[in-house]
């Protein structure tokens, strides 16, 4: 266990085999492609976290009293390959033993990590993904696992919506839209946010794999990314989207990547860390059958 694990709790609270919620940090990066520094994000959301209040303030609970929250080792490699692997284990592992697995990258190419291991336990997974960029091309400055394609190869395993789309490339023109794939570019949803839950929620299947590239965003809340495009959600609108989601489907687990603190060493960490609890907060609040007060 980290010395200083999420929400920076007493190591008797956070005990792995009490707790419902495990945080995996995975410091991983290789092919960040503009701002250099993701794999600092998970060690900057975990000090950042222990500035969040431990009470939610929309279910005035206090989720780590309720289902725990634990911090595993960081889950490491220096090869793609070789961590993708070691992290699908990893969630499967989380998932075997009942728990919720909640990820903290490290540039976007881990997400295929996370649902190979989802995959294992669930056969209709579908993918929320969060994210400025569509991540669709098939390989990127001669690597198949930039964190530019980390949707290329999830696509073919499940049904996968994108939102907060707003930068696109031309080699993944031919994948929008198209079999799994459901994008909702930013420009025609912006102001309908109501619409646009009740569109994904009819393309995602019962259960989903949230994955949040902070860049989805905007650099007005969260500066502090490698590659930031401005026009993005507001965090009111990331939290409203995020909370229907898990309240209508089953949720099987969370990444928040792509986190650059060099850029911002403050507010970017601490909204990254509030997003990771809002998480744990809804889910927790979803299990107890509870109303906001
Ligand atoms: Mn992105």
């Amino acid at each position: 266990m980290l010395k200083n694990n999420f929400l920076g709790l007493p190591p008797e609270d956070c005990i792995y085999k009490n707790c419902y919620f495990c945080v995996i940090p995975v410091p991983f990066e290789k092919t960040t492609s503009y701002k250099k520094g993701t794999k600092y994000g998970p060690l900057a959301i975990i000090n950042a976290s222990t500035q969040v209040e431990v009470v939610d303030e929309e279910y005035l609970i206090t989720p780590y009293q309720m289902e725990g929250i634990t911090t595993t080792t960081p889950v490491y490699d220096h090869e793609a390959p070789n961590l993708l692997n070691k992290l699908a284990d990893a969630v499967s592992k989380s998932v075997k033993d009942k728990k919720f697995p909640i990820i903290l990258g490290g540039e976007h190419a881990i997400s295929e990590g996370v649902s190979n291991g989802l995959l294992k336990h669930y056969t209709d997974l579908s993918v929320l993904q969060f994210d400025a960029h569509c991540d669709l091309r098939p390989e990127y400055e001669g690597t198949i696992y930039n964190h530019a394609c980390a949707m290329f190869r999830i696509k073919d395993k499940c049904k996968l919506a994108q939102i907060g789309i707003r930068s696109i490339a031309e080699e993944e023109l031919p994948y929008i839209n198209k079999g799994n794939v459901k994008t909702f570019f930013i420009h025609k949803w912006h102001s309908r946010t109501q619409e646009l839950i009740k569109e994904m929620l009819n393309h995602l299947s019962n259960n989903v794999f949230i994955t949040i590239d902070l860049d989805g965003l905007d650099p007005n809340v969260i500066p502090g990314v490698g590659t930031p495009v401005p026009g993005g959600f507001t965090f009111e609108q990331a939290l409203t989207i995020i909370k229907e989601v898990i309240m209508h489907k089953n949720v099987v687990g969370a990444d928040v990547v792509e986190l650059c603190p060099e850029l911002d060493e403050i507010i970017s960490p601490f909204s990254a860390a509030k997003l990771a609890h809002k998480i744990i907060a809804y889910q927790t609040a979803k299990k107890h059958k509870l109303s906001p007060k």
